[in-house]
């Protein structure tokens, strides 16, 4: 082996994490950048609610991305513990990717994320994303005016939904972590546990067929879960509501809601786990679930103390 060689093949491995106003894309680049959905994704506002690890090989470099919830002016305890990890997953990270849905443009949120990067005298890399929805010179207009606060090392344009710019942007990202051991075996993809992630994708089909404020007064919990000898997986879980008349509408008329919910959040489980999934489902109201230590920490998030 040459010497040229040996510091091509040198391992790398850092943490980036993605930062940015809710609804930017966070979650689709997370999955993007991962080939896999680790992360669920809605149209809706704060969907994601704690920082999620996704891992994603480039050659001998394994980039950790952090997924975080949107930073937001934060009313209820709920989003500033969500603030609060978007905030600490950037603290502890190699890279920090600040990205902005391009055809929403800046916003105070926007705004208010440049300048805690400022503050923090924290540099990070903008990412542009949706260009499958912009016209190039809305674009360039935005880089600029970003570029103004003198914080961001480069500018990067991509869709993250179709995948556009992505591989790039993985290469540079790439080329930043530093040289060190992998943290994470070859093969895995996400580093939330089994149970975490099935409740998830409950969530998700939840925040799917709910509106209003429902969603965001849900929440869900796997309560058990246990491999049966032939192979197929029993799951039982919960979903929190604060009101009577929330349980009522999460049930649907004669119960259909929760079954349309119920199975296709079993079929998107059983094509994660390849096997058959047995899904039980249970809707309780837990009137101070958002203001419960517990509900927190099977959330991963911290229980933020003091006036809420
Ligand atoms: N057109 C378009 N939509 C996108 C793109 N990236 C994400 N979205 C959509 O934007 C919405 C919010 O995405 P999500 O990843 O949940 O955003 P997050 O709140 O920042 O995590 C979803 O409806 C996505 O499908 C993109 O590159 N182009
Ligand atoms: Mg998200």
């Amino acid at each position: 082996m040459t010497e040229e060689n040996k510091t091509a093949a040198e391992p790398r491995c850092g943490f980036v994490a993605i930062i940015g106003p809710t609804n930017a894309g966070k979650s689709t680049l997370l999955n993007q950048m991962v080939g896999s959905k680790v992360a669920i994704v809605t149209h809706k506002v704060q969907t994601t609610r704690a920082r999620i690890r996704g891992i994603a090989l480039q050659d001998e470099t394994q980039i950790v991305f952090v997924d975080t919830p949107g930073i937001f002016k934060p009313k209820r305890r709920l989003d500033r513990a969500m603030v609060d990890a978007a905030w600490g997953g950037a603290g502890d990270a190699d890279v920090v990717i600040l990205l902005i849905d391009a055809d929403h443009g800046r916003d105070d949120d926007a705004d208010r994320i440049v300048k805690g990067l400022i503050d923090q005298g924290r540099k990070a890399v903008l990412v542009l994303n949706k260009v499958d929805t912009v016209d190039r010179e809305k674009l360039l207009k935005l880089a600029t005016r970003l570029n103004e606060a003198g914080i961001f090392t480069d500018t990067f344009m991509i869709s993250a939904l179709t995948g556009d710019g992505v591989d790039d942007l993985r290469r540079y990202i790439a080329g930043r972590m530093p040289v060190g051991p992998w943290h994470y075996p070859e093969d895995q993809v996400a580093d939330v546990p089994l149970r975490s992630l099935a409740a998830e994708v409950t969530r998700e089909k939840l925040f799917l067929r709910l509106h209003e404020e429902l969603p965001y007064s849900l929440t869900v919990e796997t309560e058990s879960w246990e491999q049966k000898k032939d192979g197929s997986i029993r799951i039982q879980q919960v979903i929190y509501v604060q009101r009577d008349s929330q349980k009522k509408i999460a049930l649907g008329k004669g119960g259909q809601t929760i079954k349309t919910v119920g199975q296709l959040a079993r079929e998107e489980l059983e094509e994660m786990l390849e096997t058959r999934v047995h899904l039980f489902l249970f809707v309780k109201v837990r009137e101070n679930w958002a203001d419960d230590r517990e509900r927190y920490r099977e959330m991963g998030l911290d229980f933020p103390t003091g006036d809420s």
